[in-house]
């Protein structure tokens, strides 16, 4: 592997242990997270989060995907990488057969800014296809104000995001030995927002926020918008993208083709992911494809719980002009 710019420095803070004084809680997989410039941060990447924003230098032609954990960031990653190679790749030789699309758009606080990285910054691919979980507010300062790069920001209901993640979760508890109910959790996740890079309410309206101030630069999705109607919104990001389809593209149906292409049912079912696992990653690929359902939380939530959810989510967003539909 070719010596990586990924850590150019140490960071004195880190050496000086000074991650040792911020808010620690123990978040529903039984990992600890650290509340780390207003966002819980999972404590077992907040060095790379550090070296992330000390060090990433975006590039005029950067696509920078930005999501909140569970929104839909398999596969908006899927889709603006279709989107954007479709004319290196042909659809059906595409690489998002072969490898899952979190291989093909790294995170830059998992797979990049760590030690040793994963993946090495120098590799990728011109233009640039990168992702982050992490909020607007964190973000260095090279994508928000040095740059003319692109964010394609993803939430979702959060309701059903909580029911993801409880899923998503779920399968960890057993590597971190512990156990909490759904009700305990919810509690717990309605008076503090804890869950990595949450509170919901201040990851999805920094973004918002942003999209409104720079509509240029920050495109703001919602997963129910996309399950909707997917062929529009990959309309939509190829404009916002600057690759916008041809009339012959159009004609010859190719957004219809990588909707196609990027479908939960058609990637959920590709050996990839069905049995492929990411280097180093305590999660397989099949775990990032469970239902792709709109509205799940109804079958889990007692009504007590969706209602104090419902009613969080209403006071946190009021004012906003975000809303999501709950019924
Ligand atoms: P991540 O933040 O860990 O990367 P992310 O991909 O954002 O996860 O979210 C996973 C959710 O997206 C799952 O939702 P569910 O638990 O409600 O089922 C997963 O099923 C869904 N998902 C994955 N791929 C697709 C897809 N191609 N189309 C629609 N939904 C998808």
């Amino acid at each position: 592997m070719a010596k990586s710019e990924n850590f150019q420095n140490q960071n004195p803070t880190l050496e000086e242990g000074l991650f040792g004084s911020l808010p620690k809680e123990k978040h529903c997989s039984g990992f600890d997270v650290l509340f780390y410039q207003g966002f819980w941060c999972p404590e077992i990447i907040v060095e790379n989060v550090v070296s992330f924003q000390q060090h990433f230098q975006a590039h005029e032609n950067d696509t920078i995907l930005a999501s909140f954990p569970k929104c839909g960031t398999t596969w908006l990653k899927a889709l603006i990488f279709a989107v954007a190679n479709r004319s290196k790749h042909p659809l059906i030789e595409s690489p998002l057969l072969s490898a899952n699309p979190h291989v093909l758009v790294p995170f830059l606080e998992f797979h990049i800014y760590r030690k040793p990285p994963l993946v090495n910054l120098q590799d990728v691919p011109s233009p640039r296809i990168l992702s982050t979980h992490l909020p607007y507010s964190a973000l260095p300062a090279s994508i928000k104000t040095n740059s003319k790069c692109k964010l394609v920001y993803i939430c979702r209901n959060p309701l059903d995001q909580f029911i993801s993640y409880w899923h998503f979760a779920s399968g960890m508890q057993s590597k971190s030995h512990y156990s909490v109910s759904l009700d305990e959790w919810s509690k717990k996740y309605c008076i503090s927002g804890i869950t990595p890079f949450g509170p919901f309410w201040d990851h999805m309206l920094g973004y918002w926020k942003a999209s409104q101030e720079k509509p240029g630069q920050v495109m703001f999705l919602k997963y129910e918008d996309l399950k909707e109607d997917d062929v529009f919104y990959v309309k939509k990001l190829s404009e916002f993208l600057g690759v916008p389809f041809s009339t012959e593209e159009e004609r010859d149906g190719m957004p219809e083709q990588i909707s196609r292409l990027c479908s939960f049912e058609n990637l959920k079912d590709l050996e990839v992911n069905k049995s492929g696992k990411i280097d180093q990653s305590p999660v397989d690929n099949k775990q990032y494809f469970r239902k792709a359902k709109v509205g799940d939380w109804s079958n889990y939530l007692s009504s007590s719980v969706a209602e104090a959810l419902k009613k969080l989510m209403h006071d946190k967003l009021e004012g906003s002009g975000l809303t999501f539909k709950t019924s």
